[in-house]
């Protein structure tokens, strides 16, 4: 019997017994069979968090002891991580290259909150009366119920993690029921440097029954989310009945404004991966590309003509340049949204197709260029999460601001110009969480990540993604009580 899921510092397997094959997306080998909680198995785990950070020792460990032990994480990611990195390929049929940078990414966050961990000492506070010591300090919030999704399993997992364990809470972690191996991987690494058994919980399953109760129990305080707008509503209004803190990162719709005088080579180049990196499966994705109309003709015969050019294939075949969708039912998906693009008036200018011969097992779909979007279409509107970028016209700067807020998201943007005034009035205008000047997609540990709109709230990463973790404690002592006389000592 499978026995993956990590609860109380044990492996387990799930009450019901029942477990699910993990294939790879690339051509549907069988990659593992791991338990498929429900709703009893994620009850056990949060009751275990509540007991590790009532009770256990977690909580009270001084900052920087645990952030030493964060450190030691990211050792022990780096030393592993070819391991990792394979496991996140085989799960989500992503090139074994994309998953070894995953991997230094997530240990250099690890680094990161390692290190913040020890600095903050809370803060005294003025209160103008000598005879008051004011302070804050900040606190770890409780149990943590944490969600990820599928296309980048452990790093979307340790954005949460790792702020988590920093500020003093323990966790019920609920990887993709799609991408389990990597969230595994972790919690070996979490014992064997010592995190205390219960403070890192691991529940596999379907988000419907293994995840709902993190959302729903009146014993976790905190659920932190990363996935799509509509499973990011459900979990929100059942935090709402228990009032506990949320944190939602919903994916985007994120615009590439490239202006008539940027370097062509480069904006054009970045265009490519902005859309089609992970074959478009990223939540910052450059789904829009919103180009001056001046060059329009002779940026989109390139970009689709690089676009022609890029060859799909499978995490360990040297010559790919991108990997397959998810799944089946997400292929469907993409393929239904660009059918309805074109069908609402868009030009496709390359792909929409599948791959074929070698590629046939896999849910390989070609990257493609929507041409001639307007606003309002549903290609425009709705995230594709796929190798599809539409593309827009202007002929105004302030035209170019206006479009790319024509969304109800607000993740990421990005502006290409070589006027470093209109680059900065553009990036101040734009209502996004990011945006990139002359580059797109890369991000830091210290700087913080989240959408503006219905990208979701607060920020993961950077002093604020600590911060989501913690409760702001104000400790008010008067050290020379006295009789206040504010009500009069009468007989009654
Ligand atoms: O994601 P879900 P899906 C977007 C993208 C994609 C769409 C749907 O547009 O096409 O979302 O993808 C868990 N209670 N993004 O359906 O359902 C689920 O098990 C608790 C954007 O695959 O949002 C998984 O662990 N948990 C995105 C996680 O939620 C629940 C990344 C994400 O799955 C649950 C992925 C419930 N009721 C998709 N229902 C991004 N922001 O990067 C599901 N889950």
């Amino acid at each position: 019997m499978s026995q993956t899921l990590f609860i109380d510092g044990r492996w387990e397997a799930a009450k019901s017994g029942a477990v699910r094959e993990i294939r790879c997306p690339a051509d549907g080998a069988l990659v593992g069979v791991v338990s498929e909680g429900g709703r009893d198995d994620t009850e056990r785990a949060i009751q275990a968090a509540r007991r590790a950070f009532d009770d256990g020792p977690w909580p009270r460990t001084p900052a920087p002891e645990r952030g030493d032990l964060l450190l030691r994480v990211a050792a022990a990611l780096r030393e592993r991580s070819e391991e990792f990195a394979r496991a996140e390929s085989l799960d989500t049929g992503k090139r074994i290259v994309e998953s070894r940078i995953d991997m230094s990414d997530i240990a250099n966050c690890f680094d990161y909150y390692g290190k913040l961990a020890g600095l903050e000492a809370g803060r005294l506070v003025d209160a103008g009366d000598a005879s008051v010591v004011s302070r804050i300090a900040y606190e770890p919030v409780g149990v943590c119920g944490l969600i990820s999704p599928w296309n980048y399993p452990l790093l979307q997992a340790a954005w949460k993690v790792a702020p988590a364990l920093a500020a003093g809470n323990t966790f019920v972690l609920k990887p993709s029921e799609l991408t389990p191996h990597t969230a595994m991987l972790l919690m070996e690494v979490l014992t064997d440097v010592g995190v205390p058994a219960g403070v890192a919980n691991l529940v596999l399953g379907p988000g419907p029954e293994a995840g709902a109760p993190l959302s729903e129990s009146p014993d976790v305080d905190l659920v932190s989310f990363t996935g799509g707008l509509h499973t990011g509503r459900v979990i929100a209004a059942a935090a709402a009945s228990t009032v506990k803190k949320v944190a939602l990162e919903l994916g985007g719709k994120n615009p590439n404004v490239v202006f008539a005088d940027a370097e062509f080579d480069a904006a054009l180049d970045n265009a490519l991966n902005a859309a089609f990196v992970h074959s478009g499966q990223v939540c910052s994705a450059g789904a829009r590309l919103v180009v001056e109309e001046s060059i329009h003709d002779v940026f989109v015969d390139e970009l689709v003509r690089r676009a022609k050019g890029i060859r799909m294939g499978g995490p360990f075949d040297d010559s790919a340049d991108t990997g397959p969708l998810i799944s089946a039912a997400h292929r469907d998906k993409v393929t239904e949204y660009v059918r309805r693009g074109v069908e609402e008036g868009a030009i496709l200018r390359c792909g929409g197709t599948w791959g074929e011969g070698d590629l046939a097992d896999g849910f390989y779909y070609a990257p493609t260029v929507l041409d001639g979007v307007r606003s309002g279409m549903s290609v425009v509107v709705d995230e594709g999460f796929g190798p599809v970028v539409t593309v827009e016209t202007f002929t105004t700067e302030d035209e170019a601001v206006r479009i790319g807020n024509d969304t109800r998201y607000g993740l990421a943007a990005g502006v290409w110009t070589q006027d470093a005034g209109k680059a900065q009035r553009v990036a101040q205008r734009l209502r996004h969480g990011t945006v990139w000047i002359n580059d797109f997609h890369p991000y830091l540990p210290q700087a913080e990540w989240g959408g503006f709109g219905e990208s979701g709230i607060g920020r993961e990463l950077g002093p604020t993604g600590l911060a989501e973790y913690q409760e702001a404690k104000h400790i008010y002592q008067n050290i020379k009580p006295q009789v206040t006389g504010w009500f009069p000592d009468r007989e009654g």
